[in-house]
């Protein structure tokens, strides 16, 4: 039998602090605007809360590049704001898990500013330096946010290696001092009762020390076989666990970027004491073409879903994943994975059925309970990601065809993640009295969470029921996963089994008619959740969801 833990029966909603509520005007989301609002999370229903960071940062990756990882970034607040945010969320029984960055840090770290004055500085080797080979990089290795991923520092004229973004300096985990650093910071925040971390790019701590060129062609090959899986990443998360993790009651969930299925095991493993859970990324680039995120393909719904249960049987018994289809990296869910036009509401409420219906647990990201689509960016000075901008001017170094690069982004940007949520029929959606950071959806009025609460027929009454169901039923929980009817046009039949309970879920995952195959169709009154079709019905209506109790 599966061993329980409060991290495999929770539901995770993430929280982007940029752009979730501003308090004071400055038109930039903070703590304060999160405590207001914990009310609202904890009649959600979800029970673990991701903090996006809020470290100290000079926001050259909105957060991900920390300059002090003991400070909150004032932008944000205080650390009284924050111990109070955490108070907050605990009163509510409400799990507080914070965003660990430490594959690298900013280059305006202390630790980086030292180690690049000389050599033979002691912070030196908290960092990953090379000497060029005639005045080019140590080797071919491409960042992921474009360009080269060595820059070369003209104080030693030595390269130090980013695999982001050149003010995101990769930290030397070989170093077992740095390693007690990263203890220590972690430590500090679970002292406060923090009660776990989502662990940023994790799979990519362990570099390949031979630093050869790579001839691979495809980037997600390179992250897989180059960046991710190193020869010690596991010996680093097993000593991780034994010095921090071992000690307390908390989770750690890997962002498991290149980590393939086969894998899985090898991280989340319970018997391997390194990490709990895993996002994985099988279906992150699902339309993602040879050249990357703005080289947009086709995919069909067979594969997303043979993709999840894939992973399902890859974690096995003893392994766990977490549920997604969007975050603060990707385009907005109901876009990418559902239709963002006529069938909004019902594609967003069956989207969350299948999250809520998978084994794993299921992670909600800021604004897709209700429903939020791509937002209409009409030119390209209204982006603010790093990695779109620089996409942008490689694309216009390369002399590309731009109008086509901005068609792209209109669907693969980061940027549709990072628009201010939509609280009310307001100025600027609610979400601030000053002027954004970042455009606002226009649709405010149309799409709000205000509206939809006094609704009960919204996208945001349809997740609470969700999340209530999926918490309160082991069966959705623990029970194993058993496929019977995946079609490309999205037809999705399955049932979870858990002892003498089951359940068998229909997904019409598309825009047209579909009739229910695979099994017989339950009686209708054994239907216990419905986005709104008739489950006496063979035929589902697009997007139709449906969950079945089977006796
Ligand atoms: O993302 C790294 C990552 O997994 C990539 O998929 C990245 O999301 C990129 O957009 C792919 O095109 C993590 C954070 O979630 C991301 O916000 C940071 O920019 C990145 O690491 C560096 O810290
Ligand atoms: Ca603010």
């Amino acid at each position: 039998m599966m061993k329980k833990s409060w991290w495999k029966e929770g539901v995770i909603y993430q929280i982007y602090p940029r752009s979730f509520k501003d308090t004071n005007g400055d038109g930039i989301g903070d703590l304060p605007g999160i405590i207001e609002k914990m009310d609202y999370l904890a009649e959600l229903g979800i029970t673990i809360l991701w903090l996006s960071p809020v470290y100290a940062s000079p926001n050259a990756d909105n957060g991900y590049d920390i300059s002090d990882y003991y400070q909150i970034h004032p932008d944000f607040g205080t650390m009284a704001d924050f111990e109070r945010l955490l108070a907050a969320a605990h009163k509510r029984g409400i799990r507080l898990v914070m965003d660990l960055v430490v594959n690298h840090t900013s280059d305006e770290h202390p630790w980086f500013a030292a180690a690049r004055k000389s050599k033979d500085n002691p912070y030196r080797d908290y960092y990953i330096w090379r000497s060029g080979k005639h005045g080019a990089p140590p080797n071919n290795w491409p960042s992921f946010f474009g360009g080269d991923a060595w820059t070369r520092d003209p104080v030693t004229g030595e390269y130090y290696l980013h695999l982001f973004t050149p003010k995101q300096p990769d930290l030397n985990w070989e170093n077992p001092r740095v390693r007690q650093e990263v203890y220590r910071l972690m430590r500090f925040w679970l002292d406060k009762g923090v009660d776990g971390f989502r662990m940023d790019v994790i799979p990519l701590i362990s570099k390949r020390t031979d630093f050869e060129d790579t001839q691979l062609a495809d980037f997600r090959d390179i992250i897989e076989k180059v960046y991710a899986n190193g020869p010690r990443v596991h010996e680093f998360l097993q000593e991780m666990h034994r010095e921090v993790m071992a000690h307390y009651d908390m989770t750690t969930i890997a962002e498991g970027v290149g980590i393939p299925p086969e894998q899985a095991l090898d991280y989340v493993g319970a018997a391997r004491q390194e990490i709990d859970m895993l996002f994985h990324f099988g279906h992150m680039f699902i339309d993602h073409g040879p050249a990357g995120r703005m080289d947009p393909r086709p995919w069909d719904k067979s594969t997303l879903f043979n993709i999840f249960l894939t992973w399902d049987r890859a974690v096995g018994a003893s392994g766990w994943t977490c549920l997604y289809l969007g975050n603060h990296d990707f385009p907005r869910q109901v876009s990418r994975f559902g239709n963002d036009g006529p069938y909004r509401e019902a594609a967003a409420k069956c989207l969350a059925t299948l999250l809520m219906t998978l084994r794993g647990t299921p992670s909600v990201y800021q604004g897709d309970e209700i429903g939020m689509p791509n937002t209409p960016f009409s030119h390209v000075e209204e982006y603010r990601d790093i990695e779109l901008l620089n996409f942008y001017r490689e694309a216009q170094a390369a002399g590309k065809d731009l109008k086509a690069f901005l068609e792209a982004a209109q669907t693969q940007a980061r940027d549709h993640a990072r628009t201010p949520f939509l609280w009310e029929d307001a100025p600027q959606g609610g979400f601030t009295a000053g002027t954004p950071w970042i455009k606002v959806h226009p649709d405010y009025p149309r799409i709000n969470a205000a509206s939809q609460m006094s609704d009960p027929g919204s996208i945001w009454h349809f997740y609470r029921r969700v999340i209530q169901l999926r918490r309160q039923t082991p069966a959705l929980i623990y029970g194993a996963l058993v496929p019977l009817w995946v079609s490309e046009e999205g037809g999705y039949v399955y049932e979870r089994h858990l002892e003498d309970e089951k359940f068998r879920i229909y997904l019409n995952m598309g825009d047209n008619p579909w009739k229910a195959a695979g099994a017989e169709l339950p009686p209708h009154n054994a239907c216990v959740l419905t986005n709104g079709g008739d489950p006496a019905s063979l035929i589902m209506q697009p997007w139709e969801a449906r969950v079945y109790t089977l006796k």
